[in-house]
């Protein structure tokens, strides 16, 4: 295991940890440093830099302005082989385990891995899986994902179970990007309670109750997205930040 997820290990023992997903598609390296330095001063706990469609390019440019912004860890959260660069302090290294495609299942990681192996990046081995709606999502379109039933979360499990057998560390319940309803709350308990590892739940989370029940349903590690783009970051983390507290 590697400094970044150590700390993280670490920091979890005080509580859930909030996690501010910044998509570069949607900022640049100015935007991103404005947009870091307020969700830092808000209470975020780390920064997530990553997107489905078109990260690539502005990649290392919006992960530098998000390390001038703010001393928070920045983890990548790569939609594809392009979301790698060794300017990030880790990536989240991901199979999208519920998807028909193989390329997202385990060619893509293939492509992608001696840019990190051979970068010295610290990849946390993490399980993606997506949860209804998120198959209209774009992670779940582009990923070609067969989603989990809302009221299936033993479907959930066995997934989990499943990573946690193959030696994965982490699990990223996802209910895609804007949401209409985030992953239900049963769902993050019995993964959390059932399986041995680190459960982030992130999609459609727009308020602070619905992340504070998934962070008392065994949450390690909540991302906001959508909803902290717009108005003030600063006012919305905070918020945020005090509700899984
Ligand atoms: C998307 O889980 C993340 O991959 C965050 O979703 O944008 O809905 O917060 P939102």
């Amino acid at each position: 295991m590697g400094p970044v997820e150590s700390r993280l290990n670490e920091k979890l023992k005080e509580g859930t940890l909030l996690a501010v997903l910044i998509d570069p598609f949607n900022v640049d390296g100015s935007s991103a440093e404005r947009l870091a330095a307020e969700v830092e001063r808000g209470g975020a706990d780390l920064i997530l830099v990553g997107g489905s469609v078109g990260a690539g390019f502005k990649l290392s440019e919006v992960v530098r302005g998000v390390k001038r912004g703010s001393s928070l860890p920045v983890i990548l959260f790569p939609g594809n082989v392009d979301g790698v660069t060794p300017e990030a302090d880790a990536i989240l290294f991901m199979s999208l385990l519920n998807s028909l495609n193989p390329y997202w299942v385990i060619q893509a990681q293939a492509l992608a891995a001696p840019s990190v192996k051979l970068s010295g990046l610290e990849a946390i081995p993490t399980a993606y899986l997506i949860v209804e709606p998120g198959e209209r999502s774009a992670a779940g379109w582009v990923g070609s994902a067969n989603p989990i039933p809302r009221r299936k979360p033993e479907l959930a499990l066995a997934y989990a179970w499943a990573a946690e057998l193959l030696g994965m560390r982490w699990i990223y319940l996802e209910a895609g990007s804007g949401a209409e309803q985030p992953v239900p709350v049963e769902m993050v308990k019995l993964v959390s309670e059932k399986a041995n590892l680190r459960v982030i739940v992130g999609g459609g989370i727009r308020s602070p109750e619905a992340a504070k029940e998934r962070a008392s349903a065994g949450a390690d590690v909540v991302v906001v997205g959508t909803h902290v783009e717009s108005g003030s970051p600063y006012e919305k983390v905070k918020e945020l930040s005090r509700a899984i507290k």
